[in-house]
């Protein structure tokens, strides 16, 4: 998959993913990503790409000729349409169910706004989708495209070994996670819990459910609420799987 993020940091982005788990998909061609300058499109000749809102108001706008060039010049090299998405703080909250979606995506151009936005002439000729990832305030969309492309790109075939499932359990995908533990067996007078060295794999599998459900209601009584019709279906059928020997 290859994605464009058209930025006035394009280092920030660039740094930001070249580590680990994204940044070994990049070596192994899964992952392209092209950081595109949005200030090396600017006609202006002090190299300017804001200016003050029209109608008056704290801060600056990002002009639409520079970041309307810069789509420009990406739009010819993809030879083809595709999802433009802008990170906005007033677009759709970026939730686990819309990333398989945008993975499935050969191309992707992201488009990240500074200072007070971007002009919306441009935004209504070029952007597709708007995206926020969550109801606080940051100071540009670059964390948030970060945030994108790594949600994005572990869906991404072969960019996790198979031992990092991507796809979360049967009964576990809207509960959160269990306890874990690695070695020594006793760290600071604290044992691991007996049963997850007694070898017996049935009993492990319903303690960490148990684990999972404890946790989600004590820490998210929201997904909880969620999770819990679901988790009853589950749990019946397996049961009645169980009394047929399954
Ligand atoms: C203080 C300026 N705000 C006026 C009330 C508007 C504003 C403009 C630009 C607030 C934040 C930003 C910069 N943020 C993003 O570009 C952004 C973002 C975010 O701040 N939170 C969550 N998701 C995103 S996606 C892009």
């Amino acid at each position: 998959m290859k994605i464009y993020v058209m930025t006035l940091f394009p280092e920030m982005v660039e740094q930001g993913l070249r580590n680990s788990i994204t940044g070994r998909a990049m070596e192994q061609g899964l992952l392209e990503l092209k950081c595109v300058n949005i200030r090396d499109y600017t006609t202006d000749k002090h190299k300017k790409v804001d200016d003050y809102p029209y109608g008056g108001g704290a801060g600056m706008v990002m002009q639409a000729q520079p970041v309307y060039d810069c789509y420009q010049a990406i739009r010819e090299e993809i030879g083809h349409d595709c999802p433009v998405i802008y990170m906005t703080p007033q677009g759709k909250t970026l939730k686990q169910s819309m990333a398989g979606g945008y993975a499935k995506e050969d191309t992707l151009i992201l488009l990240c706004g500074h200072y007070e936005g971007i002009d919306e002439r441009v935004l209504e000729e070029i952007v597709t989708d708007y995206i926020s990832i969550g109801d606080y305030v940051l100071t540009g969309g670059e964390l948030p495209a970060m945030v994108f492309v790594d949600c994005i790109s572990r869906l991404v075939p072969g960019v996790l070994h198979n031992d990092q499932s991507a796809v979360g359990e049967t009964f576990a995908e809207d509960l959160l996670e269990y306890p874990q533990y690695s070695r020594p067996e006793v760290w600071r007078e604290k044992a691991v819990p007996p049963i997850l060295m007694s070898g017996d794999h049935r009993r492990i599998h319903e303690y960490r459910l148990e684990q999972q459900i404890q946790r989600t209601k004590e820490r998210r009584p929201d997904l909880w609420e969620k999770a819990k019709p679901q988790l009853r279906e589950k749990l019946s059928n397996r049961l009645k799987k169980n009394l047929l020997g399954e």
